[in-house]
């Protein structure tokens, strides 16, 4: 199949472009390289180094016999947008181009109307490219589990049967999103919702958990095919934090109690739903939703898993709790649903241990790249609008005995 993906040079982007590649599909994309400058803000730098595109496009053409059609370029461009599409003339186009922090989307006015501006006109204007320039095509629009919230019920994928006043309707489940970031992901899906409904397109909208891991498979043992892997407070996810601070002998930071509980998943699932979503595409007029995660965790148990695979490997690692900079439950009820991609093939890595000692054996690699930018682990945007550094509420050198 042809794959257009809009992000190509990001986490999940240069990693998906590989993916597709060793299964025999023809990848294109675009890339403003954003993210670089946005981690460069916050003052940090990927763990893994990241080459340039040039660079990665001749690794990529070396170990997949392929090129990928790259052209750089901005979603709000919509003329540079609909020209490439109708070039390229995608059967699927995966939409990872936003701007993905929580924190970074709290930090200001600015920053949170950015956030907004960039992901919400962006993915209209792909559903408008996608109407005017190929509307057979199947978006895959990247949205996040966060559109929940965390609510007292079962979360369904997507919509839900109801019963109001003797009648029944199926609607969408109520999204309760924890952050302008989180926020523009629902509006997103509300877009895209109505674009399905009045102009016959066909999207699948992903509700993915948090992703974690350094390397797929197909990556190889080139350093210059590796996705990036941040640890900053906005562009670091939790498991990647942990597994950096782990390396460098920082503290675990966790923020709260630590029972915030979340789907995560490892990058290689990700690939794999990704994947299985492409391939199987919905009619036209269809907008479905699926839950992406392998399973579900509390944030304190993945920080004392990484504790004890620390210690296997020879590695002192400690856990502190540290107030927490964002207005969230830390203890709640918790239990989306994910069997559409289960009924579609998707089989979840289950060895999260395994993934997490593959983490800290390629990241020790880096560890002074980790230890320039140590001064930054510790958390200062609040959902408040204050920029005050966490302060450590509770020191925990082990696990406790259940
Ligand atoms: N957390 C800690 N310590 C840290 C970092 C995070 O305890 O050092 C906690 C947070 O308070 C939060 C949880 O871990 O309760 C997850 O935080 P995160 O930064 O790993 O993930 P989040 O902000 O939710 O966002 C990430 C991605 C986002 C994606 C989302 C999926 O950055 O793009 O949409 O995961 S989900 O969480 O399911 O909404």
């Amino acid at each position: 199949m042809k794959v257009f993906i809009a992000g190509i040079d990001g986490y999940l982007g240069w990693a998906l472009a590989q993916y597709l590649a060793a299964r025999g599909h023809k990848v294109a994309g675009n890339d403003m390289f954003y993210r670089r400058q946005w981690v460069e803000e916050v003052g940090s730098h990927s763990a893994i180094p990241v080459y340039s595109l040039p660079e990665r496009l001749a690794a990529f053409r070396a170990r997949f016999g392929t090129d990928i059609l790259f052209r750089e370029g901005d979603l709000l461009d919509y003329t540079f947008l609909k020209s490439f599409l109708a070039d390229f003339q995608p059967d699927a186009i995966v939409h990872f181009a936003e701007m993905p922090s929580a924190p970074y989307s709290m930090i200001d006015q600015a920053h949170a109307a950015f956030t907004q501006h960039n992901n919400v006109i962006g993915s209209l204007n792909v559903l408008w490219a996608i109407k005017e320039a190929c509307p057979q095509a199947h978006l895959i629009k990247l949205g996040t589990m966060g559109e929940y919230g965390t609510p007292n019920v079962d979360i369904p994928e997507g919509f839900f049967e109801v019963e109001f006043r003797g009648r029944k309707d199926v609607l969408p489940f109520p999204r309760q999103a924890g952050s302008f970031y989180h926020w523009s992901k629902v509006h997103d899906s509300n877009n895209t919702m109505f674009a399905c409904r009045i102009w016959g397109l066909r999207a699948t909208d992903i509700m993915q958990g948090v992703v974690f891991g350094t390397r797929i498979d197909e990556m190889g043992e080139d350093p210059i095919l590796r996705s990036r892997l941040d640890f900053d407070q906005c562009f670091g996810t939790a498991v990647n934090r942990f597994c950096c601070q782990a390396v460098i002998g920082h503290p675990l930071t966790l923020y709260g109690r630590g029972g915030q509980t979340r789907g995560f998943l490892p990058l290689r699932d990700s690939m794999q739903c990704l994947t299985i979503t492409i391939e199987n595409p919905p009619k036209a007029g269809e907008y479905r939703v699926f839950n992406q995660f392998e399973e579900c965790y509390t944030v304190e148990e993945l920080a004392y898993l990484v504790q004890e695979v620390g210690s296997e490997i020879g590695l002192n690692v400690e856990i502190h709790h540290y107030d927490n900079p964002r207005t969230e439950q830390d203890k709640h009820y918790y239990n989306p649903d994910r069997n559409h991609l289960i009924n579609l093939g998707y089989q979840p890595t289950h060895d999260v241990r395994a993934e997490v000692r593959i983490m800290l054996q390629d990241l020790l690699q880096h560890k002074a790249r980790i230890m320039e930018k140590e001064d930054i682990l510790v958390p200062d945007i609040r959902w408040d609008g204050s920029r005050r550094r966490s302060f450590i509420i509770d020191e925990q050198r082990v696990a406790p005995q259940s």
